[in-house]
């Protein structure tokens, strides 16, 4: 009888979490319910927001409790069913944590389309953080063409589609991340501007006014601290701030006090709006319609950083908040056995529209 090994928050993290602060337990596998299926979890997402979940404190959502398992986003295929809406071998997408097997109302689910793209997009482009830089940058930043976006960690999971849309829209990116590396990975691969590594650049405000010699419309904020401080001066009238995140608030125990540019806003005439993701679920199929055509016709690149195995989702949890990451955190946890009828399939649809271009 196989066992369902799960990750449960041991400890809630002073500072930076630590591997003690989460602890792998086994139970019985579980079987779906009424109305609900079993799924196998073949990749799980380690983000930024589970920090916030873990405080002891309640946001914008209930935390996890000490002794509860740790929630996130996964991949996996289905292998029992009790709704007729999804079927055995079923690829789905839901928020099941961190677990081999979870069970969970059908409808909770989205079915994700293995044809179309790699399973594990559906945690990145085509998943939550694909959904954050679509509708944050464009709905809430309102880029026109020609004017220039700055992005703060534009190496990441968000970032790095940020600016690429950024792109898109014809905008001028530049973006702010921790490495060398991954200042050549957003220009040379992702087709940013410019860029600069905020760990070597001591004056920041220097730097960007040569990086964004026309000023800054659009700042898509992921990080907050010091380098959210230094972009702010360089705001042209009319700017538009988008606050996704604030990374480099959420290990500290007292907040840091910063410098003071409200001025700055009236003086631009410049507009801070925060925003959530869910405040766009109405437009979510919008959202993905885009985000996959252009996956599609090549227009955007992502890459994925993969750590394999349950047990270190915890090591990759940690590695994603210490900038350890080049695009999406990802756990690799099972691998993923295509059910024999799909592949037959798949290969007959293949012959036929060699056979018949039309079909
Ligand atoms: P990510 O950017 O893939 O990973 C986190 C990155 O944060 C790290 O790789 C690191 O890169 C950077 N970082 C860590 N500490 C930092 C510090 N002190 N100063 C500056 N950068 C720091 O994560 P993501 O999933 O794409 O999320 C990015 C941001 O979007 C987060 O703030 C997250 O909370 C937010 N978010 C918001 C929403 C929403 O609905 N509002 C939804 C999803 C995500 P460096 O090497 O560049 O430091
Ligand atoms: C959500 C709302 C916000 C969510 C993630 C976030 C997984 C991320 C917020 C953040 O990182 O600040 O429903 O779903």
């Amino acid at each position: 009888m196989p066992l369902n090994r799960q990750i449960m928050l041991a400890s809630y993290p002073v500072g930076m979490p630590q591997e003690s602060d989460f602890r792998l337990e086994e139970s019985p596998l579980p079987h779906a319910g009424p109305g609900e299926a079993l799924i196998r979890t073949l990749y799980l997402s380690v983000d930024p927001y589970m920090r916030s979940r873990i405080t002891g404190q309640t946001t914008y959502a209930k935390g996890t409790q000490i002794g509860e398992l740790m929630t996130g986003g996964v991949v996996g295929q289905v292998v029992e069913s009790n709704d007729p809406r999804i079927s055995v071998g079923d690829i789905v997408t839901g928020t099941l944590g961190w677990q081999d097997y979870s069970t969970a109302i059908a409808k909770s689910l989205r079915k994700v389309d293995p044809e179309q793209a790699p399973i594990s997009t559906a945690l990145y482009v085509l998943g939550m953080p694909g959904l954050t830089a679509y509708f944050g940058l464009l709905d809430v930043c309102r880029p026109q063409p020609g004017e220039t976006v700055v992005v703060s960690s534009a190496a990441g999971g968000v970032g790095s589609l940020v600016g690429q849309i950024a792109r898109l829209k014809r905008c001028r990116a530049v973006g702010i991340a921790g490495s060398d590396e991954k200042i050549d990975f957003i220009t040379q691969t992702l087709g940013f501007d410019s860029g600069f590594n905020y760990k070597k650049v001591t004056d920041y405000g220097a730097r960007l006014k040569e990086l964004c010699p026309n000023g800054v419309d659009v700042y898509f904020d992921n990080v907050g601290g010091e380098i959210s401080d230094a972009v702010m001066p360089h705001l042209n009238t009319r700017a538009r701030v988008g606050v996704c995140g604030q990374i480099s608030q959420y290990n500290v125990e007292n907040p840091e006090p910063g410098p003071r540019w409200f001025g700055q806003l009236i003086l631009r005439q410049a507009r801070v709006e925060g925003f959530l993701v869910p405040q766009f679920s109405d437009r979510y199929a919008e959202g993905l319609r885009h985000l996959s055509s252009w996956l599609r016709e090549g227009k955007i690149q992502y890459r994925e950083d993969i750590v394999e195995g349950l047990d270190k989702a915890p090591q990759a949890f940690i590695g994603m908040l210490s900038g350890r990451n080049i695009g999406k955190q990802l756990v690799k946890v099972a691998e993923w056995h295509r059910p024999a009828t799909t592949v037959a399939e798949h290969l007959v649809g293949q012959a036929l529209s060699l056979a018949n271009p039309e079909h």
